[in-house]
């Protein structure tokens, strides 16, 4: 088998180029085959397989820099690269990580996880090489239509196009960022890939130029090509083009699947000098009937049978809702009764569960791109003129907008309500992806309140408390997955602002929670019970204001051991606040406390189970400081 012999990118380059079609078949095969039974970012990998495989030809990898926008497209990359044998072991505790590492190859010339990075990164890396005297050396930004939305995307653009950097931005447009693709960029980029006079024209140059038997090449000018595509473009567009406006040379736009196309036009690019942009269009999910079809769901489809593509769903009938869920419904629910409730989320339309009230009332619900800084502002914009936006955003992607939250926000006291979803350990997305840092970046925030939901009731209550007049900006962190019970549809009850409460007495220890953790807590003093330790257990619900009075009355018990357990970062979250708080007013209490919480490192990939026990989080952590 072709693709089991090329063990590494200079075996790669010594085949002819024939038979580099029949290597991306395989590597397809392989990807689909891997990934049915271990799940990962499936569509947009599949997309890119050609480009990958035309990169490593004809680049001198890894002297030659790739840098992957996102980085959920990079398995192929992964597989040409030397890893191919621990592909299985893609995103699991201990294995491959699901995004290009540094630590893991030299061909993961920079790390990513987060958007839009990848045209600063590579611009970072041609200045250097210039600096550092190397003439010859490519650097290559691969980046989706759906990355270059981000504001730091066109931030590089612009620093790109002043410069006279040996940089290559590859465009990979497939019309779809997780969900659609949304915005004027989107629009733009149709128009120039659907227009047909463009298209007549352009057919005509990449035939001449290509021509004779076997794909070999002409010996073209390269000058009569770029004459004649920007003449090509200009016209198709009625005007200037954006990227050769900002003083970028465009090429395209080519077929991302059509191999010989890809090569020949890789090689004509990798001699011209200066900053330049190919523009190729991909069919994300390219190979597999299913996410061809719906790009959407098999962007990470889970598990899927290897032999119908269908994906294998679990029956979830009795399971309690997703907590996603449960703020989708919810929404709507408030939205009904509040005409001022509107929802933004920041392109993870599905995945944070907005499309429930998209399709209910789709004139109030704004996916704004990943424009993370940008939906913020939007929020406090429409805020400012009366309107309660709820503005949903992973929490690590939050902080991307953290001076946003800060100045446009809080210190404009605006009624924004940030709903950050994936807040704690998220598990294999891996360490760029973990909300690790919210609590900990919040806390210093002034006029912010901050709270975390235990279970369902409680989101659904914050929620609603949330909207109710006088509040000022309100942040709500709950985490990925399951909820907790299965009777989500309560009424909704207002939560007085920084109440905790005891959710379990005891005498000889207390469990200090915020959020989610606190069901953690009240199976470990289940389990201490057991051990003839009576452990109580209080839920403060709020980081900040933290409900102080709660605090003194548990200072006051006299408590054997004091316990917090918190799903983030231990400096500056919310165990140092409970701390801080004791040493001030109860010093005598300070030296029973143990605080639970993510050390300082980064939180690699693995189950969320297996990533708690690291991280000394879970319950039987609990349950071992409880008892010393
Ligand atoms: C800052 C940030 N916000 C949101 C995301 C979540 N996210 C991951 S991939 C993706 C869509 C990327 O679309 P595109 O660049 O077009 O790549 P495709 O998957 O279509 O190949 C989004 C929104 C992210 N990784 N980073």
């Amino acid at each position: 088998m072709l693709l089991r012999d090329i063990q590494s990118t200079e075996k790669l380059r010594k085949l002819p180029l024939e038979q580099l079609q029949p290597l991306a078949e395989q590597l397809r095969d392989y990807i689909i085959d891997t990934l049915s039974s271990h799940p990962g970012h499936l569509a947009s990998s599949l997309g890119v397989v050609e480009l990958t495989v035309a990169l490593h030809y004809v680049f001198n990898t890894p002297d030659d820099k790739l840098v992957w926008d996102v980085g959920h497209q990079s398995y192929a990359h992964k597989i040409l690269t030397g890893r191919g044998e621990q592909f299985s072991s893609i995103r699991t505790y201990g294995g491959l990580s699901g995004f290009p590492r540094m630590e893991e190859s030299p061909y993961d010339a920079f790390g990513t996880g987060h958007s839009s990075t990848s045209i600063s990164a590579a611009l970072g890396m041609a200045t250097a090489s210039k600096l550092q005297g190397n003439t010859s050396r490519s650097h290559i930004a691969i980046i989706g239509d759906g990355a270059l939305t981000g504001g730091e995307a066109f931030e590089a653009l612009n620093n790109v196009g002043g410069s006279k950097a040996n940089i290559l931005i590859i465009l990979n447009d497939n019309g779809i960022s997780i969900d659609k693709a949304v915005g004027g960029l989107d629009r733009y980029l149709t128009r120039i890939t659907s227009s047909r006079h463009y298209n007549q024209l352009k057919n005509k140059v990449w035939r001449r130029l290509e021509g004779g038997e076997g794909g070999r090449r002409h010996d073209q000018s390269i000058n009569f090509f770029q004459r004649l595509t920007s003449t090509v473009k200009t016209a198709a567009l009625g005007g200037s083009n954006l990227f050769e406006s900002l003083g970028i040379r465009y090429f395209g736009p080519v077929d991302g699947h059509d191999m010989q196309q890809l090569v020949d036009t890789l090689r004509r690019l990798k001699d011209i000098e200066g900053p330049k942009l190919l523009h190729i269009f991909t069919q994300k999910g390219k190979g597999l009937r299913q996410a061809e079809k719906d790009p959407i769901t098999y962007h990470a489809p889970g598990k899927y049978d290897i032999r119908t593509g269908n994906q294998i769903v679990q029956n979830t009938a009795d399971q309690p809702l997703k907590y996603q869920e449960v703020f989708g419904r919810t929404i709507l629910e408030l939205a009904n009764q509040n005409p001022a409730i509107v929802g933004i989320t920041p392109a993870m339309l599905s995945g944070c569960s907005l499309t429930i009230m998209q399709h209910a009332m789709p004139d109030r619900v704004f996916d704004v791109g990943i424009a993370e800084q940008h939906a913020v502002t939007f929020a406090a914009g429409l805020a400012a003129q009366g309107m309660m936006p709820f503005c949903n955003i992973y929490s690590t992607f939050a902080q991307r907008a953290y001076d946003q939250i800060i100045h446009d926000v809080a210190l404009q006291r605006l009624p924004v309500v940030i709903c950050l979803d994936r807040a704690g350990i998220v598990g294999e997305d891996g360490a760029t992806h973990q909300g690790a840092f919210d609590l900990a970046y919040l806390r210093p925030i002034p006029n912010l309140t901050v709270c975390a939901p235990m279970d369902e009731h409680e989101l659904r209550n914050m929620m609603y408390t949330a909207q109710l007049p006088g509040h000022g900006p309100v942040v709500i962190r709950y985490p990925r997955g399951s909820s907790v019970h299965s009777d989500w549809e309560s009424a909704f009850k207002e939560i007085q602002v920084g109440e905790g409460r005891c959710l379990r007495k005891g005498s000889d220890v207390a469990i200090i929670s915020l959020g989610h953790p606190g069901n953690d807590a009240l199976a470990a003093a289940e389990e201490l019970q057991q051990q003839g330790i009576s452990a109580a257990v209080y839920d403060m619900r709020f980081l900040k204001p933290m409900d102080t009075s709660l605090l003194d009355e548990i200072a006051a018990a006299v408590y054997r051991r004091i316990v917090t357990v918190e799903d983030g970062v231990r400096m500056g979250g919310f165990g140092e606040a409970v701390m801080e708080y004791l040493a001030e007013k109860h010093p005598a209490e300070t030296s029973k406390v143990c605080i639970l919480a993510i050390p300082d490192q980064f939180v690699p990939h693995g189950t969320v189970a297996e990533l708690k026990a690291d991280c000394h989080i879970d319950k039987a952590s609990i349950v071992l400081a409880a008892q010393l």
